[in-house]
């Protein structure tokens, strides 16, 4: 029986009972003969949630790139690595071997130290998804310094505020981005940004779109000329398990974006393990995730879960609709892909098109079809199956999180069998559980409740960054001696679980976690709006659309309503990003309110899904009447 790759049923419940009875043995056997470390630990595992604190592997010393990359150059060396397929299909191509991944790593860590950035320190990654996005990363890694990636597509006000978050000396940008037939201004972004972030000493340019940009003297440095006068090697520096290896921020359902802190040892482990049974890599396949680096799929599962096995992992720039929406199946066909990894919204996307744009391309490579970031649906569940898979392909519909760090229950493909809209079961050393609102275990099948998770798992978060107590109050607080996930999930006569989506205020949009509140803030500050409330409500293809009620200030009233609706979309493109636009603006006189002031987003939620029937009780609102009026406008 091998613990480090599962491949039967049976074999799954063995490991799992030893991994969840003595969870330290078992971590420890995973670590010791899978990773190269350069000093071994002193103890696998010292945890109190309630502190919270948790540590994996104290005491071990070693360097994630080693294991990312050095490890593999004598057996991998000529391997591609990494597969860079640009936006543009008339543009070749890359294929980057570990060796060439390895020395470009090396370069990029010498240009880092030769502009102040040591060990510790933060800096800001801004780019597309083009090879430098990752080498960046690895580089960082390599002379331990924390990355904080910012998905490209945030506005100048998003960067700022998570450059300032976590003190970054450095940016890492491009001078713009090919999106489909666009390009996209990255250097302008980055410039207005930097107005607000008086820490940041240097700027380093990639060329991409090679538009004619500001350079700002003493501050902005194109890169590759630096790259080519760099020397290709460089050590990696001794890091302790529990340094920070990453921060990477996530939309909270109140103030500002918590910057989740991932550490080196626990995380590197996880994802490696998880990558390899999740996806049943074997050595000679091709496995592309389509996610953008800019979110923790990217991070753990195209760089780091990869990587640390030695995969061909893909990096594309473009989008699923451009040249056309046949672009995702025609990668497929060209690099012989044997996993697939996206997500229900863009597969939602594609299947409102015509089938034609799946039928004109061989996808007999394709082993494995993940799904992640929002519950799938039965419908899209199918199509992806029928499709895509042709019924030979399992799905594994992974549920996870930025916190933590790596998939937590998800099927193992070819192991367990699958069933529409299921996470299924636990990943090895998952233990859930699911509570009841008052803060019980409900124990048994066939029950719903809260997800939460019992014991730490080595690729948990370990802090937010700059402010532990919101850590601990936002995941360690409901449930005593429990992780709590926020979300909702229901266990099946055979323990099966089915998450059931957000109890708390994040509202998934084309599988982007969105909080309410600064979307509300946002809005809040056009000088025509008194106040406003954001639900989800369903949507064929995000998952989630946002809907707004607003109410408007005196001065307001008089305004035309449709280019008040562009100004609000417009406010929260400049300051948040235009994923968070509203799809529909209803401009309201009041809101429904609990006594203590709180809004009853449920009944807005309801109305906002044009589901009515049932507004349950109503007899605690101060101001019963609203209701309604807000459903006779409603859309
Ligand atoms: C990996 C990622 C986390 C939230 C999570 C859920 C939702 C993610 C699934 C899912 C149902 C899934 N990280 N979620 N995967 N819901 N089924 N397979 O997405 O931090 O950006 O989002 O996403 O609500 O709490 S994330």
């Amino acid at each position: 029986m091998s613990n480090y790759h599962i491949k039967h049923l049976e074999e799954y419940f063995q490991v799992y009972r030893k991994s969840v009875s003595n969870p330290e043995a078992f971590w420890e056997e995973i670590a010791e003969e899978h990773f190269v470390w350069r000093k071994k630990w002193n103890k696998v595992l010292e945890w109190d949630f309630t502190k919270p604190e948790i540590k994996w592997f104290e005491g071990a010393k070693l360097n994630i790139t080693e294991n990312c990359l050095d490890r593999h150059l004598p057996t991998r060396g000529d391997k591609t690595a990494i597969l860079f397929e640009p936006n543009d299909p008339k543009e070749e191509a890359q294929h980057i071997t570990y060796h060439e991944l390895h020395e470009r790593v090396c370069r990029m860590a010498n240009v880092l130290l030769d502009h102040g950035v040591k060990k510790g320190d933060r800096v800001c990654i801004y780019l597309p998804m083009i090879p430098e996005l990752a080498v960046s990363l690895l580089a960082c890694a390599r002379i331990g310094a924390i990355h904080s990636v910012v998905f490209a597509g945030f506005s100048a006000n998003a960067l700022s505020t998570r450059i300032n978050d976590s003190d970054c000396k450095m940016v890492i940008c491009s001078d713009g981005s090919y999106r489909g037939a666009k390009t996209i201004d990255l250097k302008g972004i980055v410039d207005k940004a930097l107005e607000d972030c008086s820490g940041v000493e240097n700027v380093l340019v990639v060329k991409r779109i090679n538009s004619d940009i500001g350079m700002k003297d003493g501050r902005d440095h194109w890169l590759q000329p630096l790259l080519d006068k760099a020397y290709a090697d460089r050590d990696a520096e001794l890091m302790d398990a529990e340094d920070p290896l990453f921060i990477l921020y996530t939309s909270g359902s109140t103030g500002k974006p918590k910057g989740m802190v991932h550490t080196t040892a626990g995380y590197m482990v996880y994802t490696a393990y998880t990558f390899k049974n999740a996806f049943q890599y074997t050595e000679n396949d091709v496995y592309w995730c389509t996610a953008d680096i800019g979110w923790i799929t990217g991070h753990s599962y195209i760089v780091y879960g990869p990587l640390a096995n030695g995969a061909t992992t893909v990096m594309f720039e473009g989008v699923p609709s451009y040249p056309d929406y046949g672009r995702f199946w025609q990668i497929i066909e060209k690099h012989k892909i044997n996993q697939f990894y996206t997500a229900p919204t863009a597969i939602r996307a594609l299947a409102k098109e015509k089938l034609d744009f799946v039928e004109q391309h061989d996808l007999t490579s394709l082993k494995v079809l993940g799904s992640v970031g929002e519950p799938i649906n039965e419908e899209a569940w199918h199509w992806y199956n029928n499709n895509i898979g042709k019924k030979k392909s399992p799905i594994i519909d992974t549920w996870w999180q930025t916190e933590t760090g790596g998939m937590m229950i998800t099927p193992i493909p070819y192991v367990t069998p699958t069933t529409p809209t299921y996470a299924t079961l636990p990943f090895i050393g998952i233990q859930p559980a699911l509570m009841d609102e008052a803060g019980k275990e409900i124990k048994g099948n066939q029950v719903d409740g809260r997800l939460c998770i019992k014991f730490p798992w080595p690729s948990i978060a370990r802090t937010i960054w700059g402010n532990h107590d919101r850590y601990r109050d936002t995941y360690f607080s409901a449930y005593k001696n429990m992780y709590f996930t926020g979300d909702g999930a229901l266990r099946d006569a055979v323990g099966y679980y089915r998450i059931t989506g957000r109890v708390d205020d994040v509202i998934i949009v084309s599988g982007h976690n969105l909080g309410t509140a600064p979307i509300e803030d946002s809005i809040n500050e056009h000088p025509a709006v008194a106040e406003s409330a954001i639900v989800g409500f369903p949507h064929e293809v995000k998952g989630n659309a946002l809907y707004g009620y607003v109410i408007l200030k005196e001065v307001g009233k008089t305004r035309d309503r449709n280019n008040l609706r562009k100004e609000i979309n417009q406010q929260i493109t400049e300051q948040i990003g235009p994923i968070a636009k509203l799809d529909k603006i209803q401009f309201v006189s009041g809101l429904p309110k609990t006594r203590s002031g709180k809004i009853m987003r449920r009944i807005l939620r309801k109305i906002a899904s044009k589901d009515t029937s049932n507004l349950g009780d109503t007899s605690t609102l101060l101001n019963p009447e609203v209701v309604k009026e807000i459903m006779d406008n409603s859309f």
